[in-house]
């Protein structure tokens, strides 16, 4: 797919993502989103990426859905917006199937889908002039992109329905404080800290931490007993990897261990 709104690079065993709109703070058109999922696909199945990076470019990460594609200014017909919730829903069943980490690099204010697309991410590293505002009641509209399901299970229903209803500016401080993210770090070393973080996560053991991500993926539903069930099956899987024989002799060598993500 050739791109046209996000850059896409990959060193090190990291594809970096980075959505490049920053004129209007990257908000989302349909063929961004598109774009998104699509490199998010392509990670899954190329073995040079063990970790992904997620960020935008200029001084926001994300403002949600691009208003102007939502309801046009001059007055051409409106997009069906189930068509683009439909587009945003592919992202993040992606993002959440994805079985290697993903660090959203949230750079600037993340609002409407895009505070819950870096919320749909493993880890959520801000700097600390961002911000995360789930817009969308001010706009008379439905928190999506999985907000109404990670919102309450990461910081509880009082918080999430604060979150939702009054759509509140939300300081990555007090994100980090409720629980939300991850890491706080000052805005002008972002970019390397979540680089320098990515690359360690993709020297781990990959398809270990793949099948964590399942697992966990797993648990929002399953009770105790799948659960356990799960865990067996996926521990028998992880057990046949390269990794975790590597993993066990470099703690009886004792040596630093080298993962081959297999
Ligand atoms: O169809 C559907 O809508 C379904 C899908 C919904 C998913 C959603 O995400 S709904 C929520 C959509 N997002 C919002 O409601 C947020 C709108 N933006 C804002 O509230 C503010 O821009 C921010 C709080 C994010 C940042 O404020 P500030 O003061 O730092 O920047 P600004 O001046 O408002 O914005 C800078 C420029 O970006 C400005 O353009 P201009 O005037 O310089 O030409 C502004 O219009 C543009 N911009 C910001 N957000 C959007 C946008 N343009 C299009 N769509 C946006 N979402």
């Amino acid at each position: 797919m050739t791109l046209q709104y996000i850059t896409h690079d990959v060193a090190d065993g990291v594809a970096t993502l980075t959505l490049n709109r920053p004129e209007v703070l990257n908000s989302c058109n349909r063929p961004m989103v598109a774009e998104l999922a699509s490199a998010v696909t392509s990670a899954a199945s190329n073995d040079a990426v063990r970790a992904v990076v997620l960020t935008g470019a200029g001084r926001a990460f994300c403002a949600g859905q691009d208003l102007a594609e939502a309801v046009p200014p001059d007055g051409e017909r409106m997009p069906d917006i189930g068509d683009i919730v439909e587009g945003y829903n592919a992202l993040i069943r992606g993002l959440r199937s994805l079985e290697k980490p993903v660090v959203a690099a949230v750079n600037g204010v993340a609002a409407g889908a895009g505070a819950n697309i870096a919320l749909a991410c493993d880890f959520v590293i801000a700097a600390d002039n961002a911000s995360f505002i789930q817009a969308f009641a001010k706009i008379g509209l439905v928190p999506d992109n999985g907000g109404t399901f990670f919102l309450p299970r990461l910081v509880g229903m009082a918080r999430a329905t604060q979150l939702a209803m009054l759509a509140e500016k939300l300081t990555a401080a007090q994100a980090l404080e409720w629980g939300l993210i991850y890491r706080v770090v000052p805005a002008a070393e972002l970019p390397g800290a979540a680089r320098t973080f990515a690359v360690e996560l993709a020297g781990q053991p990959t398809r270990g931490l793949g099948l964590i991500k399942r697992a966990l993926n797993a648990a929002w539903s399953n009770d105790l007993d799948r659960q356990l069930d799960l865990e067996a099956e996926l521990q028998r899987e992880a057990g046949r990897t390269a990794d975790y024989l590597e993993g066990v002799r470099a703690f009886q060598q004792k040596r630093k261990p080298s993962f081959a993500g297999r």
